[in-house]
């Protein structure tokens, strides 16, 4: 079920615990404001969700809530993650899901970051 992403932050939700060491995760880079990890039902031969450590819902309440350190850190973040992991010679796709309409699931900010196979066009 889509989260109702005008909602505020629930600090019960799967990613708020992944991040508090609460339920693992396959870790692939953290720093002071993000992590990145496996997806748990990977789409794609590689497939990651980059997180910032802050208590945000959505693109939207991300880019207008959080410090420009945070936004740097988190957009410098998946650069370097995709470099890391040779991604920039194959290609990849970033996708952030936000509300109802998108099938946002989980209600903490994630990116993904897919990778690994010709991806195809955009259909949905
Ligand atoms: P979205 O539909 O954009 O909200 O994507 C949520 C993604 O989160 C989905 O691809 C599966 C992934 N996911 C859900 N629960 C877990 C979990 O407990 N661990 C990890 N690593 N990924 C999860």
């Amino acid at each position: 079920m889509s989260v109702d992403a005008t909602q505020p932050y629930d600090d019960g939700n799967i990613f708020a615990r992944l991040l508090r060491g609460e339920i693992p995760s396959r870790r692939v880079y953290e720093d002071e404001h993000v992590v990145v990890f496996h997806d748990i039902a990977p789409w794609a031969p590689t497939h990651l969700l980059a997180v910032p450590r802050g208590r945000y819902v959505s693109w939207d309440d991300f880019s207008a809530n959080a410090s420009d350190a945070e936004i740097a850190a988190f957009t410098r973040a998946i650069g370097k993650v995709a470099r890391d992991a040779g991604l920039v010679e194959t290609g990849y796709r970033l996708i952030a899901n936000a509300g109802r309409d998108s099938h946002q699931e989980v209600p903490h900010l994630h990116v993904h970051i897919m990778a690994g196979r010709p991806l195809g066009p955009m259909l949905v």
